[in-house]
């Protein structure tokens, strides 16, 4: 278990864990929370041990957005000259697969971090918005250009203009979930799905990650010749013998993640 302020960040079984702890205010995201955030991913991208992150928060919501009291007392030299968001786009560059488990108010910056996960889980509790414009600001971790590229241009000016919230059955039909799960069984049905990405080989989930992220991006032939690139790349991996080898002789591969 690490020890951090607003954080806490363990490993379990192949799983990198962690959780938002500020529940007292629906864990709003302060600056040095991102700081922590961003120490705790990079240290599961990093531990061997590690094959998967889950991410969630503690008490009655994943996150009701950025920290409105810190985040009141800026101005616009104050942001430019601290530049947190570079901590925000190091997030994105975490290679092994996150997941987030969210539940209650995924709102603003809360609605932005689960953005950054791979694949999210939502309890049927859950609400999604941005509430910014109430604010008299807007999403500035990515939430109007992701939210856009997820919902088109309409959809996208109707919820951020508004501020309206989206259950958890909407967001999913936008995309924006992978899967909606009765609230008591949020972390355990994360967990399961998680458990499973543990035992495939840990190189092709990477090289995948990577590809499907270059795929959002680049125009499709050269999308296509980077995922060749990426395939070519994994025959120089132990797992692909074996699973290859596992097939011919009929049995369950042993994946090492090497
Ligand atoms: N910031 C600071 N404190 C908060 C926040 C927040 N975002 N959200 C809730 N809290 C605090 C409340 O002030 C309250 O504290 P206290 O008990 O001391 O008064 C406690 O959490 C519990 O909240 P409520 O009593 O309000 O609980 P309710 O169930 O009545 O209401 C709501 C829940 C509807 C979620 C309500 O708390 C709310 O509207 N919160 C603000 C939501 C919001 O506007 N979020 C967007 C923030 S802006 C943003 O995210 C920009 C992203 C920028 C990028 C990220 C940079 C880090």
């Amino acid at each position: 278990m690490n020890n951090y302020q607003f954080i806490k960040a363990w490993t379990d079984n192949g799983i990198g864990k962690l959780e938002l702890q500020r529940p007292e205010v629906l864990n709003a995201i302060n600056r040095s929370m991102v700081v922590e955030i961003l120490a705790a991913l990079r240290n599961f991208d990093q531990l061997e041990q590690v094959k998967v992150i889950v991410l969630s928060g503690a008490g009655r919501s994943f996150a009701a957005g950025a920290d409105i009291k810190e985040m009141a007392e800026e101005n616009a030299i104050s942001m430019e000259m601290k530049n947190q968001f570079a901590d925000w786009d190091k997030i994105s560059l975490i290679k092994k697969p996150v997941i987030a488990a969210v539940h209650g108010f995924v709102l603003g910056g809360g609605f932005e971090l689960a953005l950054c996960a791979d694949i999210v889980f939502a309890a049927a509790s859950s609400k999604f918005g941005f509430p910014e414009v109430q604010l008299g600001v807007m999403p500035s971790a990515g939430g109007t250009v992701k939210l856009t590229k997820l919902m088109g241009k309409r959809k996208a000016l109707e919820f951020l203009w508004t501020g309206n919230q989206l259950k958890a059955e909407e967001a999913k039909h936008w995309g924006i979930v992978n899967q909606v799960v009765p609230d008591e069984l949020l972390l355990q049905e994360t967990i399961a799905f998680a458990e499973n990405l543990v035992k495939q080989p840990a190189l092709s989930l990477r090289l995948i990650k990577d590809t499907v992220e270059k795929a959002e991006d680049l125009p499709i032939y050269e999308a296509m010749q980077y995922e060749r690139k990426n395939f070519y790349l994994l025959f120089a991996s132990e797992d692909q013998k074996e699973g290859m080898q596992a097939f011919m002789e009929k049995r369950s591969p042993h994946f090492k993640g090497k």
